[in-house]
Formats: structure tokens, C-alpha cells, sequence
């Protein structure tokens, strides 16, 4: 490939768009820049497949808690009505099988670069390009930069004293090998009681001499109730595919099915009752979506996270053991709630024990296992790592950006990220995150944010080519409004009040506590995101005369 007309010298490939990850959202957007704009793009992925997030989260439980009909691109007929779901909730394996499927359908792999870890990527003001570099020294050029490296990628391992002089082994449950891991007769310690360690607990226990479950904060969870799809569910599925696109773009959270308009407070306690029941019968994220006021309203909330309580109290035998797990310190899905097979059942196994760290937090980890304050030791083979993930920010972060100026993103957000609509950030020109901290993203059924991302990255990328535009990044002003607005529409629910959430950023010590995604729904967002550009990319500055590149 050379350069354009006009321009320095550059012995490096340059292409008119770079995109980060070939998970979800990296996958679309090379096709929509490809295939529908006709430029030349390209993927730099640091595995060694497709996949993103389900490449790398092999971890024993991994599920996804949309539905499986959900999760999954609406934007294509022929990929809707080329894939067949085999379960209610997609297991990893299943969801690596349909990116690969959508990679072969839409023959993306001839523009992707696997094995390739941007390790840096430098804005020239020069010659208006993106220079980035990847782990292997390979340079990369080109004019758009879109990064596409998930909310949820960058592991966050703790630091925990002595953790390298473990006789034993240790995994993050995002690092999972490829090759599985034997439990069997294994003394296993799992750390972290999220959405990760709910679905991984009951498959470890199943294998393992003894799992010994490390909970700081107790959670609610709800049963998944998964199940194998009939053959008339899939055919209802793909005959009835507009109006299931046309629900999920209907909902705040992007799930197909409707928020309720009634309050949990202006039922009485039978009908609530019924209710909530009725939620748990029918298993996943349902039930959040009771009452209207669950997320606003604490007295509401309160009355979800009783019923939830009770419940635990019914399933688990030993009270101590019931007491730590309903022990609950923040309101019911102000941190991701997680949904379950089998979670609360497994602490009646003769081989699981819980401790509780908040009580008795951990010291150190030993060469044989993990001391607590009180000097209590536990004896371990394994230590598994549910502890989640940097989220959010701390994939772009690693990846060494640096833009107008010498501006580097990690200064640039050393308060907290600061985005116009989760899209850009001032002095980064030509730069789009996809997904990116303060949009609905993490909030929502992930594939419809993804979708609309990339339709308005690759609709901005078309309509500044059509006015000869060489850089479009946001005002500060913008950035600031757009900030302000995500804090207050935040500050309306009781999402914040979750003291330990990775919504905050406050489960990685030192990083800034800023509520990142947008908590105003996808509809909303939608409008705004629509607004802004029908308003000719309002709050977005422009400049020069683009030189055209050739790949
Ligand atoms: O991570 P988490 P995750 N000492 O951050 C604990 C998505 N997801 O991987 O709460 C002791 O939620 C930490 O404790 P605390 C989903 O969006 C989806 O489970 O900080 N404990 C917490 O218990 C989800 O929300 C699916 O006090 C420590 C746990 O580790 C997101 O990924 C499945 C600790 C981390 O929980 C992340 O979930 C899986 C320490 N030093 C994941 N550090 C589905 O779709 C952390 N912890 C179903």
C-alpha cells in the first residue's frame, strides 16, 4: 500500500480506517467501512481469532444473560436467518462459533490482523494520520482510528501481597488457558463474587475436591433458568425478527421486552408478591424490569431486594452461611446483577465453604493457599481470579494513545473520562470509541449499542468524506456538557449508592470514581446521538480539506 498525493513519505501501510478488536463491535464496523463506504480498513486484533471478549472469557459457567435471540446482529437479514441458537442463553463456545460464522459470512478475515497488540497510537498533525504501533514493532497509518476493544477486556488482577510466591497455580477467569483447567481433586479458592464467579462457582464445585468461594460484597442473583430452544421458539424467532429488533430498540436496556409503566409502591404486598414470583419463575434480567421505579426509587428497590433475600434464605441450608450471602450492602441492580444456575444451591455442597472477606479481609496469599487478618489459613492447589475487569477505560488506556499536541488519553482523563456522547474526546481527532465510556454500552443489551455506534461512526465517517472534511474531533464544551448530563442522569437512579461498582471505577484502587455509562436508555440516546448529526455534528469541530488516501 503507499500513501496519497501530497503526502511525507511513510514506509508503513496506510489505510483510510484502523480499528481496534474483532469482537462485536470491531467486526461490524470493518464491514460497514468496507463494504458499505467501500474503504480500506483494517483490524489489528491482539488474539489469535475473532471473538473479543468470548475469546478470551473461556472461564467454566461462561454465558452470556441476554437472551440468545438478542444477542445477536439484527442488522444483516442474511445473518439472522443464517444462525440457529441452541439455547435460551448462549454459552461461550456457541457465541465464538456465531462471531467466527459472521467473520466467514461477510469474509472479514482478509482484513484482519491477528496476534497484533496496539501498544501505541500517536496522532501527526502533519499529515493528519494516525500512526500506531503494535506489541510485534509493525507500524500501522491511517486517517479514522476507531477502537473497538470492549468495556469489559482489561483484566483486573489484585494486588495482593505474596500472590507471586503461590506454590500452586493461579488464573484470571478472563485469561482463561485454552486447554481448560482440571479441577478434579483440586483444593480451589475462587476471589470475587460477580456476575464471573456466580456462574463459575457451581461449575468448579462440580469437579473440584473442595472450593472455598472469597466474598467481599454479597450479591443478589437471579436464576437464569436456562433451557434448550424448541424449534418452534427459533422459527417464531426468525418469522417475527423487525418486531424483535423493533422491541429491543424500544427499551431503554436494548432487551426485547418492555420496561413496566406501574410502580412497585402502588401495588399491595400480594400483587407485588405475584409478581416478582412470576419474574423469578421465568429467570434472567426480567425481573429488574417489574416495576418502573426499581432503579429510582429506594422504598421500591427495597421491596425486590427483600424478595430477593428471601428466597437466597429459602435455597441455602446452613443460616451462618445464608446470613453472609443475604448480608447484601448495596440496592438490587445498582452493580450488574448477575443471573445464575445453580449459585445458591452449590453453598449446600459438603465441598464448598464461604468466607468472608469484608469480615476477615485477606492478608496475603502464602505459598500453600490465602491468610486472612485473623491469621485463619486456607489451604489451596488453585486460585482462581473472578475479580473482574479494569472497566471501561482501561483498554483504551493501555493501548498508549496519544493525540493533538502530545495530549495523552491517560492525562487527558486523569479525573475520569471525558467523552462527547461516548464517541470522541477533544484533542483526538478522528478518533471514535466505540461503546465508549459514557454511553449506555455496559448498561444495555450489548449488540444494540454496538449497532448504533458503529451506524453513526460509519454515517459521520461518510458524511465528512462528502464535505471533504480532513479531522472532526469534539469541543471541550461539548465534552464537559455531555460529562455533566451523564453525572446527572446517573445521579436520578440509585446507581451510584453501589460503593464497590466497576460502573464507578471504584473496584480498581487509584482510579477516578466517575460513573461511566449512560444511564439515560438507548431510545434517549438514540435521539441525541441522531440530533447531533441531523444538526450538522453539533459540538464538534471540523477542519481542512481531506487528502484522499489509497490503499
Ligand atoms: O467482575 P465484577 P465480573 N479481594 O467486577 C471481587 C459482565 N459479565 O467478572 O464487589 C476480594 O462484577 C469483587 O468484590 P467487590 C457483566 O457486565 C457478564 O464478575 O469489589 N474480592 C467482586 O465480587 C459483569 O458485571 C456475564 O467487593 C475482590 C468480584 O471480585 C462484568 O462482566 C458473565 C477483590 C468482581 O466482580 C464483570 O463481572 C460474566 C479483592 N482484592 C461477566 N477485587 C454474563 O453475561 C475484586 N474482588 C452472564
Amino acid at each position: 500500500m503507499s500513501e496519497g498525493a501530497g503526502r511525507k513519505a511513510v514506509e508503513v501501510p496506510v489505510h483510510d480506517a484502523l480499528i481496534v478488536g474483532a469482537g462485536f463491535a470491531g467486526l461490524y464496523q470493518l464491514h460497514a467501512l468496507r463494504d458499505r463506504l467501500g474503504l480500506s480498513a483494517h483490524v489489528l486484533e491482539a488474539a489469535d481469532g475473532v471473538g473479543g471478549t468470548w475469546w478470551w472469557n473461556r472461564y467454566p459457567g461462561a454465558r452470556c444473560d441476554s437472551e440468545s435471540h438478542a444477542y445477536a446482529f439484527y442488522f444483516s437479514e442474511e445473518l439472522l436467518q443464517s444462525w440457529e441458537w441452541s439455547e435460551r442463553y448462549p454459552e461461550q463456545p456457541e457465541i465464538l462459533r456465531y462471531l467466527n460464522h459472521v467473520a466467514d459470512r461477510l469474509d472479514l478475515r482478509r482484513d484482519i490482523t491477528f496476534n497484533a497488540r496496539v501498544t501505541s497510537a500517536r496522532w501527526d498533525a502533519e499529515d493528519n494520520l494516525w500512526h500506531v504501533t503494535t506489541a510485534d514493532g509493525q507500524r500501522w497509518a491511517a486517517t479514522w482510528l476507531i477502537t473497538a476493544v470492549g468495556c469489559l477486556s482489561s483484566a483486573n488482577i489484585p494486588d495482593i501481597p505474596g500472590r507471586d510466591d503461590f506454590a500452586g497455580r493461579w488464573v484470571h477467569t478472563g485469561h482463561w488457558p485454552h486447554e481448560g483447567v482440571d479441577f478434579a481433586g483440586l483444593r480451589v479458592g475462587m476471589i470475587g463474587t460477580g456476575s464471573t464467579g456466580i456462574q463459575a462457582a457451581p461449575v468448579i464445585a462440580g469437579s473440584a475436591a473442595h472450593l472455598t468461594v472469597f466474598q467481599r460484597t454479597a450479591n443478589y442473583s437471579i436464576p437464569a433458568r436456562n433451557t434448550p430452544l424448541t424449534s418452534a421458539f427459533k422459527r417464531w424467532a426468525k418469522e417475527n425478527a423487525a418486531e424483535i429488533r423493533e422491541a429491543m430498540h424500544a427499551t431503554g436496556n436494548g432487551h426485547p421486552w418492555p420496561v413496566s409503566d406501574r410502580s412497585a409502591l402502588e401495588v399491595d404486598d400480594a400483587e407485588r408478591e405475584a409478581i416478582f414470583r412470576a419474574a423469578w419463575e421465568k429467570g434472567g434480567l426480567r425481573l429488574r424490569a417489574t416495576f418502573r421505579d426499581i432503579l429510582t426509587d429506594r422504598r421500591a428497590n427495597d421491596t425486590a431486594a427483600e424478595f430477593i433475600r428471601a428466597r437466597i434464605r429459602e435455597v441455602v441450608k446452613d443460616p451462618t452461611t445464608a446470613a453472609m450471602l443475604t448480608d447484601i450492602d448495596h440496592p438490587f441492580a445498582t452493580k450488574r446483577p448477575p443471573i445464575d444456575t445453580g449459585y445458591f444451591e452449590t453453598f449446600n455442597r459438603d465441598n464448598v465453604t464461604l468466607v468472608d472477606v469484608r469480615a476477615d479481609p485477606i492478608e496475603r496469599i502464602t505459598p500453600t493457599g490465602i491468610r486472612l487478618k485473623s491469621g485463619a489459613e486456607h489451604a489451596l492447589d488453585i486460585i482462581v481470579f473472578a475479580t473482574g475487569f479494569d472497566a471501561m477505560t482501561g483498554a483504551l488506556l493501555r493501548m498508549g494513545i496519544t493525540g493533538r499536541d502530545g495530549l495523552t488519553l491517560s492525562d487527558a482523563w486523569a479525573a475520569g473520562p471525558r467523552t462527547q456522547l461516548g464517541l470522541q474526546v477533544a484533542g483526538f481527532p478522528n478518533m471514535f470509541t466505540v461503546t465508549g465510556p459514557g454511553s449506555p454500552s455496559v448498561l444495555t443489551n450489548m449488540p444494540v449499542a454496538i449497532e448504533q455506534h458503529v451506524e453513526w461512526i460509519t454515517d459521520c465517517i461518510a458524511a465528512m468524506r462528502a464535505r471533504g472534511v480532513a479531522t472532526i474531533e469534539p469541543t471541550e464544551e461539548a465534552c464537559d456538557r455531555w460529562v455533566a448530563h451523564v453525572n446527572d442522569v446517573a445521579n436520578a437512579t440509585l446507581m451510584p449508592q453501589a460503593g464497590h461498582s466497576w460502573y464507578l471505577g471504584a473496584n480498581v484502587p487509584g482510579k477516578p470514581r466517575v460513573f461511566m455509562p449512560y444511564a439515560g436508555g438507548m431510545p434517549a440516546y438514540r435521539r441525541v446521538c441522531d440530533e447531533v448529526a441531523a444538526a450538522g455534528y453539533e459540538g464538534f469541530v471540523t477542519t481542512g480539506a481531506r487528502t484522499r488516501v489509497t490503499a
